[in-house]
């Protein structure tokens, strides 16, 4: 049995006394600085950072732990842009280059269905020529063929594109809402929150110059929530940037979620997700990645910095799933789904065929000490009769 939050914190007794003021803040529900942040990140007690952390889920979610089962489909890697971090991206006449057909699409949506999946989570590269047509084609041949399945789709830099390519894209916010309106028409549920990569302008300069900044992601997301989609947020962390850095970017994504929950917005951030960089053979392959430590920290300090954003995700593919079962121990609820395919980071594999089944993500789950809930996009439960499925 597991200890409950509330007994964990009043009689929590860190060895390290200087986060004593910082365990008095999370016992009474208070935010923490960026000051709090970074002594979080120096510490050498680790172990106390981890069972704050943990306290926190346990007081959110109880011993439950999330999953779902999905399909991610990255459409194409061919990209106009040529971030350092990034080792998915092709040039059009690239060897290796690809952009899916309608019909794989299609093909895609019908095993999805089949497998019982509850929703595809789909990106890709900036394709320098594929119409505005393609992207709400997609969209609307899957929900033909998969109408329960929920679509996650489209970081903000691609929304930025697609506003671009159909001719929006000097339209400012009204642009991007008129995009994202599009994509709803055509059958967008959600979108993932890939890209935002670190908000700061000096790592953007260096490793990703030409993607969106900060500021233009952000005002992605908070049309998108003003529209009430909710979305997620990430962090591609352990490259060039700093812990400080770091702080300042779950700081921002704080301040994002205030102002979406208390504007009239029916959207929100649902999930941040902590990303380690994976060097793979990037421009950046130089550098060796965040270690298992350092994830497991960066994962137990989003817990306690985003106390406004309900789930914390550990994406098994990019951190394992023997990780994520650590992680699910330190601040993390969520380990994302069965994925099946995925081309934009191989941890554990050679191939684009990353995939876990339900009954491995359970066990892994359980293994870790918590009940498996397999959820729906939106953080739903999902009853489950074989590969036929309903909202509880
Ligand atoms: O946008 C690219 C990152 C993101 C690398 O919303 C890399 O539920 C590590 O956003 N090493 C895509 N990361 C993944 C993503 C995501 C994943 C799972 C769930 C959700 C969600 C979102 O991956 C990209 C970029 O930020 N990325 N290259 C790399 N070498």
């Amino acid at each position: 049995m597991r200890t409950s939050a509330l007994q964990l914190t009043e009689n929590f007794a860190p060895s390290d006394k200087a986060l004593v003021p910082i365990v008095e803040k999370v016992v009474h529900d208070e935010s923490l600085t960026a000051e709090d942040g970074l002594l979080l990140y120096e510490t050498t007690d680790l172990w106390s950072v981890c069972s704050l952390a943990d306290s926190v889920r346990t007081k959110l979610h109880g011993n439950n732990a999330f999953y779902n089962i999905n399909r991610h489909v990255n459409y194409s890697n061919v990209c106009a842009l040529s971030c350092k971090f990034c080792d998915f991206y092709r040039k059009k006449d690239q060897e290796g280059a690809y952009a899916h057909s309608l019909e794989d699409i299609s093909n895609e949506a019908t095993q999805a269905r089949l497998a019982g999946a509850t929703e595809m989570h789909i990106v890709g590269g900036l394709h320098p020529w594929l119409p505005f047509s393609y992207y709400t084609q997609m969209l609307s041949t899957i929900k033909e063929i998969a109408p329960d399945i929920h679509i996650k789709a489209f970081t903000a830099v691609e929304i930025v594109h697609l506003a671009r390519i159909s001719k929006r894209g000097r339209d400012g916010i009204a642009g991007i809402a008129s995009v994202i309106n599009d994509l709803v028409d055509a059958g967008l549920g959600s979108l993932p929150g890939g890209g935002a990569e670190v908000f700061d302008e000096r790592i953007h300069d260096e490793a990703y110059r030409g993607k969106i900044k900060g500021e233009q992601w952000l005002d992605v997301h908070r049309v998108a929530h003003e529209l009430g989609l909710n979305t997620n947020a990430t962090m591609l962390y352990g490259h060039i940037e700093t812990r400080e850095d770091r702080i300042k970017h779950m700081l921002t994504i704080r301040e994002e979620q205030d102002r979406s929950i208390t504007s009239s917005s029916s959207g929100t951030f649902q999930a941040f997700i902590p990303l380690p960089f994976i060097p793979g053979v990037s421009e950046l392959s130089h550098l060796p990645g965040p270690s298992g430590i350092e994830n497991l920290r960066t994962i137990a300090i989003s817990r306690l910095m985003l106390d406004n954003v309900p789930h914390i995700k550990a994406f098994w593919i990019m951190q394992t799933l023997h990780m994520a079962q650590h992680m699910l121990q330190c601040g993390a609820d969520d380990i994302d789904g069965t994925v099946m395919w995925y081309d934009i980071t191989k941890v554990e594999s050679n191939t684009t065929h990353q995939e876990s089944s339900a009954e491995d993500l359970c066990r892994a789950i359980r293994d870790a000490g918590f009940v498996p809930v397999e959820r729906d996009t939106l953080y739903r439960e999902i009853e489950r009769d074989g590969k036929s499925w309903s909202v509880r």
